[in-house]
């Protein structure tokens, strides 16, 4: 339950960080829909602090003033027009919900919106909250302590108390509005700060989609292991993000011979049917929140090859992050006219991004996995392959997948597909396989850039 995303099948998520609605909705009609990409995960929609100082932080999001849908990324208006355009094309929209609280200590003033509030008055007039939705004032400073980690507050953010019955019908109201406006499901931020069995309560307030079926949930919880809390507390409770993923795939693309434990169980890892997967995300892409050696946008070599391994391997459910540039100021916001308002997203004649927009998803290497993933759903790696950082693997007898760490692969290995001639994905075809009668394919690599070969049943020939 609640893991259905509800796009027909489709395999893998984007995350367009920061992105204003208007560009999020041009984005599904003119790339999201020709790459098969499930839908977008969107940053918080709801009214959130207004921060001139430092200047319109990323973060500024996540300090949630009232559940009103208007935000930097655009108003309730714009966002309902983009969930439409979107589902007219055959993505869905995930929102991103800051559930757990509202803004920090220390702030008062007007939200994006236009709502007054006073944190240290736990004055949040907008929803309406007020002091007894709260839990008492306490940080969070021992992460061994699953009460405090709970019941105390997240870096001054006053905290929600999600036990109260008032507090689960707000959240489940605004909840419910994103439903009936046409999203399927959310990403909970900050699960691991609230009780399981009060997300469970809320979760059981909410309608199905005006279709049918249960919104779909992955629930933020850094589980690195060495803390109380884990991942599996919040599997019944939809798909729960795998942070140690992130950790190897980073140690995967650095020493191959380490993709073949890319998914430990001894570890503790998440059941791959309730695994949210990432290379990186906006948190640990700037390193806020889950450690190890994350690889981001800024290695895009080593960033192809991450995403390329997670999107063809089989395990959780996919979402590929999509950046803005930043450089050593992490708080950095995203690209913004002198107004601070946040810049259209450039798209150049070559397809990729410009005006300081990453667009990862753009890289043909993850762009056209995302195909790779959708034609090999449900089935198993065989026929692996892993030497000298070069692997290779078949998905079932759907798909076969080569990667050379040094960018140069030259041998013939069994792909278990049927004999023809196939399509190289990442390549847009300038590459042909030539399968034979026993399932054999003489697989080569030369790029230095996009060392991957990818190809497909059913794919373009
Ligand atoms: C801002 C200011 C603060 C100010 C506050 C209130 O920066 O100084 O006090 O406003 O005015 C984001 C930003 C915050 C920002 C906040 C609100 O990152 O800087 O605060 O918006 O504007 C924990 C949580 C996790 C959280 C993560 C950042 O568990 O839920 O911290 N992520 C989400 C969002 C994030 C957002 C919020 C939550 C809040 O994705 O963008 O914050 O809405 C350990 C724990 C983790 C913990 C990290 C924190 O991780 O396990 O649970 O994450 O520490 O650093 C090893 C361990 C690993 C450990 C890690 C530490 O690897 O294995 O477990 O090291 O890096």
């Amino acid at each position: 339950e609640y893991t259905d995303p509800h796009c027909d099948g489709k395999q893998a998520i984007v995350h367009l960080f920061e992105w204003k609605w208007s560009d999020i909705a041009n984005e599904c009609e003119q790339f999201l829909s020709q790459k098969g990409f499930c839908g977008v995960q969107i940053s918080p929609a709801n009214e959130h602090i207004i921060k001139t100082n430092p200047p319109a932080p990323w973060w500024e999001r996540y300090q949630p003033i009232s559940y009103k849908l208007d935000s930097r990324s655009g108003t309730e208006a714009e966002l309902v027009d983009m969930i439409q355009r979107c589902r007219k094309v055959g993505l869905r929209i995930y929102v991103d919900v800051v559930l757990n609280h509202m803004a920090g200590l220390g702030q008062s003033g007007v939200g994006t919106a236009g709502s007054s509030f006073n944190s240290d008055n736990y004055d949040f007039p907008g929803v309406p909250f007020t002091r007894e939705h709260f839990h008492k004032h306490c940080e969070i400073n021992n992460y061994g302590d699953a009460n405090q980690v709970r019941n105390c507050y997240l870096v001054a953010l006053t905290d929600l108390d999600q036990g109260n019955e008032y507090v689960r019908n707000k959240i489940a109201e605004f909840l419910n509005r994103l439903i009936d406006l046409g999203a399927a499901g959310f990403r909970v931020d900050a699960a691991k700060h609230m009780w399981p069995q009060d997300i469970q309560a809320i979760e059981q307030k909410l309608k199905d989609l005006p279709e049918g079926g249960r919104p779909f949930f992955a629930h933020e919880v850094i589980d690195q292991g060495g803390e109380p809390i884990t991942t599996g507390e919040y599997t019944s409770l939809g798909y729960v993000t795998e942070f140690r993923y992130c950790i190897k795939l980073g140690e995967g693309v650095h020493n191959f011979g380490n993709f073949d434990n890319a998914v430990d169980y001894g570890w503790g890892m998440t059941p791959s049917d309730h695994a949210f997967v990432f290379v990186d995300n906006h948190d640990n892409q700037r390193s806020h929140g889950g450690g190890g050696h994350i690889i981001t946008h800024k290695t895009p070599r080593d960033y192809k090859m991450a995403s390329a391994f997670m999107l063809a391997n089989d395990y959780g459910f996919v979402r590929i992050m999509s950046s803005y540039e930043f450089g050593s100021n992490t708080e950095q916001g995203p690209p913004h006219n002198g107004d601070l308002s946040t810049k259209d997203v450039r798209i150049n004649a070559d397809g990729s991004c410009g005006d300081g927009w990453v667009c990862e998803h753009r890289w043909a290497p993850i762009a056209n996995m995302v195909a790779f993933r959708n034609a090999v759903v449900g089935t198993n790696k065989g026929n692996y392959y892993n030497q000298n950082n070069q692997i290779a693997f078949s998905r079932g007898n759907k798909g076969f997948f080569a990667m050379a760490r040094d960018g140069h692969m030259d041998v013939t290995l069994q792909t278990g597909l049927p004999p023809g001639q196939y399509c190289d994905l990442i390549t847009d075809c300038a590459t042909k396989i030539t399968v034979d009668g026993s399932g054999m394919a003489h697989i080569v690599i030369n790029n230095n850039e996009e060392p991957i070969v990818a190809f497909i049943v059913g794919g373009p020939t």
